[in-house]
């Protein structure tokens, strides 16, 4: 089964699916392995692994670490075209279609594509949609693209019907890692009642309750990054799951 498969079937058997974010940059090698491992029994549906900046050393061994651990999907949510790793089992195939930056609408996606090829990973074409989120966030600097006002669902659905219409596989609204306000359930009520495209909402979720309004809203995946990286609060996972499961 393709991973793309499996995730329309988390949605058609669990309503929504669940995606822990793995920021490789935010963990030593002892703790991801940790953390990895929590992932696996947490209920989740599957992994991303990315962020929009690296800093680091060694990003390419923690995905093949994270491969080696990881008993569900591993899917890159690359910020740019090094990040690009035999280590992953799929790649959303991401273009920022809420900015007008050739860089990032094509421009990588061209670059990207015979190493995509060449690496035999498995690309999910994304629409990827930044929405403001109270602050700018690395996402929106990184992108040089301005995202749709948090307010105005129609600028939203536009955007969705233009996805929908190209062919994306995905839809991803993103207030962005680190968002102070995540995106509003209405715009993801507003953005699914005009398509039929799958839904994947991030950026800013730190309750359940919240990932649980998205998913009634009509989201058919929810991430969560940063709120876990607080070691705290990895008892959250389940939870997460839980409610992203029954909403
Ligand atoms: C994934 O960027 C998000 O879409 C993750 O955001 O780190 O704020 O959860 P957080």
């Amino acid at each position: 089964m393709s991973v793309f498969e499996h995730l329309l079937e988390t949605k058609a058997s669990k309503g929504a699916g669940y995606l822990v974010l793995v920021d490789p940059d935010r963990w030593d090698i002892d703790e991801l392995e940790l953390f990895i491992n929590k992932i696996n029994v947490s209920g989740a549906d599957g992994i991303m692994v990315g962020n929009s900046l690296t800093l680091g050393e060694g990003e390419q061994q923690m995905m093949k670490r994270i491969q080696e651990i990881a008993t569900l999907p591993v899917i890159l949510f690359p910020g740019n075209v090094n990040q690009l790793s035999p280590h992953v089992d799929a790649v959303f195939y991401l273009s920022v279609i809420s900015g007008r930056n050739p860089q990032f609408l094509i421009g990588d996606q061209v670059q990207a594509a015979p190493a995509v090829r060449h690496l035999g990973l498995e690309p999910i074409s994304t629409a990827y949609m930044l929405i403001e989120s109270g602050r700018v966030t690395t996402a929106e600097f990184v992108s040089g693209s301005k995202p749709i006002p948090r307010d105005k669902d129609e600028i939203a659905i536009a955007h969705a019907l233009a996805a929908d219409y190209l062919g994306f596989k995905f839809i991803y609204l993103e207030a962005g890692s680190g968002a102070k306000y995540s995106v509003t359930p209405q715009m993801v009520k507003a953005v699914t009642s005009y398509t039929d495209v799958p839904v994947i909402v991030g950026g800013g979720i730190h309750t359940p309750e919240v990932a649980g309004a998205l998913v009634k809203a009509g989201a058919s995946f929810v991430v969560t990054g940063n709120v876990l990286e607080n070691p705290d609060n990895s008892h959250l996972m389940e939870a997460f799951a839980k409610a992203i499961h029954k909403s």
